[in-house]
């Protein structure tokens, strides 16, 4: 049993509450299993309290000055980078991800978002746009209100950040529910708003379940718009309620990435991407390359190079500076995805390597980054998204047939190409169908441009111009100029 859990209440209206019916969720470290947080509740009133509050902070936000808010993102900027070695500690305590990622990709990827966002302060303007001598008519640009913003449990801080940044330079007000078991850093994170002198109300933190906490979000009326990031079932549902009162919503959800490597390319640099690309925070995440197609000339001498070097993958105590792996979110969660290995091996699948926890690692939900070969191309570990550090490997002869594999998918988020003959690679990024590409590299989402998914995998952008675009509504107002109005009855 751990000697310290660190209690956190919600985050509404600028202070700590406690839940009104008093509930709290005891949370484990997934690196050693023992109970480590424990996180508030919120039920139906304690929402209902972070909307009013939200809604009360709206009015006065959402007319500071555009350049005013941008400064204001520059100082939560600030109190990140001061804060950084605090605030990773606590997020690898709670996703179990190496404190490197923690340190460059959460918190450092936040602060690039909210720089980025600060710069963008220009893009709230509207048009003037030309119609006749005698009008004028131009948009205007307006926050779309309250958001609930939700977010999954992968990138806690991050994905936080890429709806929290374009939100605030909108002049909207943000209810946010973390993952139940991810809450802390962003607890902390709220706090620091307030210390950079974000108003009351401004950025409010309900903690709980998704399906009692997150449901009374979206269902409540006095939220405007819905930036949801998670699963696409409960995409779906989300979907379905904020229909009730035609509620904005961005869905990113699910994928199922390929990366497909011809016999072209430089190999070495292909391996060391799709090195990253499948294993990076431990594989659980909505861009890894779970597909591998490898033409078939190069299958074995790429499989060589790439196991060799997966095996060397330091998989340690994630608060070590020199850990590259970590531990699984949960116990579930690593359950289910050595289901995913049995099942892939059921179906006919050989392990390559990995396919088990690490020998040196007693407690926590380690897994060694796993291959599996022998996968056709309708098998469960090709289909599914596993979330987890299993790629499936699949070799193809000509394009067609790699653009098939690849695209044999309800999901459409993210894949790779590599091949030094650019026309082919065009071709191949015209023919798949996901919403975001590499040709030559893999990894690395940057804030300047949209991110965001096709068929299952969501609807709408985020980051670049899309992810501000996400928050305003356009307004039309045309102003006649000239003289007095023309007549359309007689009389
Ligand atoms: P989900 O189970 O879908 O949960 C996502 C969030 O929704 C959590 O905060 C969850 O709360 C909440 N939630 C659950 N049911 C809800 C409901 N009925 N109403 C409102 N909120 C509800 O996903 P996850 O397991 O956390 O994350 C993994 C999934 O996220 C994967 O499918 C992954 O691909 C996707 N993902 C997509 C992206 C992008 S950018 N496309 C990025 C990262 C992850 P609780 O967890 O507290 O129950």
């Amino acid at each position: 049993m751990s000697a310290e859990i660190m209690k956190y209440d919600l985050f509404i209206n600028g202070k700590d509450v406690k839940p009104s019916d008093g509930k709290y969720l005891k949370r484990e470290n997934p690196a050693t299993e023992e109970t480590t947080f424990s996180i508030a509740q919120a039920g139906k009133t304690d929402v209902d309290k972070a909307v009013s509050a939200a809604r009360a902070a709206f009015q006065k936000w959402s007319s500071v000055q555009p350049t005013e808010r941008a400064s204001m993102l520059l100082r939560i900027s600030g109190k990140l980078k001061e804060n950084t070695d605090r605030i990773a500690r606590i997020n690898t305590l709670e996703t179990g991800k190496p404190i490197r990622e923690s340190k460059l990709v959460e918190i450092g990827g936040s602060v690039k978002t909210l720089e980025y966002y600060a710069g963008a302060v220009s893009r709230l303007n509207g048009e003037s746009i030309p119609v006749s001598d005698n009008q004028l008519s131009v948009t205007l640009k307006e926050p779309v209100g309250v958001t609930a913003q939700i977010i999954p449990w992968n990138f806690p801080l991050l994905l936080s950040f890429w709806k929290i940044a374009p939100a605030l330079l909108a002049g909207c007000t943000i209810v946010l529910k973390p993952a139940e078991i991810t809450s802390s850093a962003i607890l902390e994170v709220a706090r620091l708003c307030s210390e950079a002198g974000l108003p009351d109300g401004v950025f409010n933190v309900v903690t709980g379940e998704g399906s009692v906490t997150g449901q009374a979000l979206v269902e409540h009326p006095g939220i405007d718009k819905i930036a949801f990031t998670g699963s696409t079932d409960v995409g779906k549902i989300i979907m379905k309620t904020a229909s009730q009162n035609i509620k904005r919503v961005s869905l990113e959800l699910g994928g199922k990435a390929p990366c497909i490597v011809f016999n072209d390319a430089d190999i070495d640099e292909a391996v060391e991407a799709c090195l990253r690309g499948g294993f990076f925070n431990q594989g659980e995440n909505c861009t890894a390359v779970t597909k591998l197609l490898l033409q078939k000339n190069i299958y074995e001498s790429f499989l060589e190079r790439y196991i060799e070097k997966i095996e060397k993958i330091r998989i340690s105590d994630p608060m070590d500076e020199n850990t590259e792996l970590g531990a699984l979110i949960s116990k579930e969660h690593y359950d289910n995805v050595n289901r995913y290995i049995e099942k892939g091996v059921s179906e006919g699948g050989n392990v390559l390597t990995g396919g088990k926890r690490p020998e040196n690692m007693k407690k926590g939900y380690f897994l060694k980054p796993t291959v599996v070969d022998n996968v056709s191309v309708d098998d469960t570990i090709a289909c599914e998204e596993i979330f987890g550090p299993v790629v499936a490997v699949m070799p193809f002869t000509v394009e067609d047939e790699a653009v098939r594999i690849a695209n044999n998918t309800r999901y459409g988020l993210a894949g790779g190409i590599w091949t030094k003959d650019i026309n082919r690679a065009m071709r191949m990024a015209k023919a798949i169908k996901a919403g975001y590409l590499w040709i030559n590299t893999y990894g690395g989402i940057i804030p300047q441009t949209p991110y965001g998914g096709l068929k299952e995998s969501g609807i709408g952008k985020e980051l670049g111009n899309e992810g501000l675009e996400n928050y305003l509504e356009t307004k039309t107002v045309n102003i006649y100029t000239g003289g007095k109005i023309p007549k359309w009855y007689k009389g």
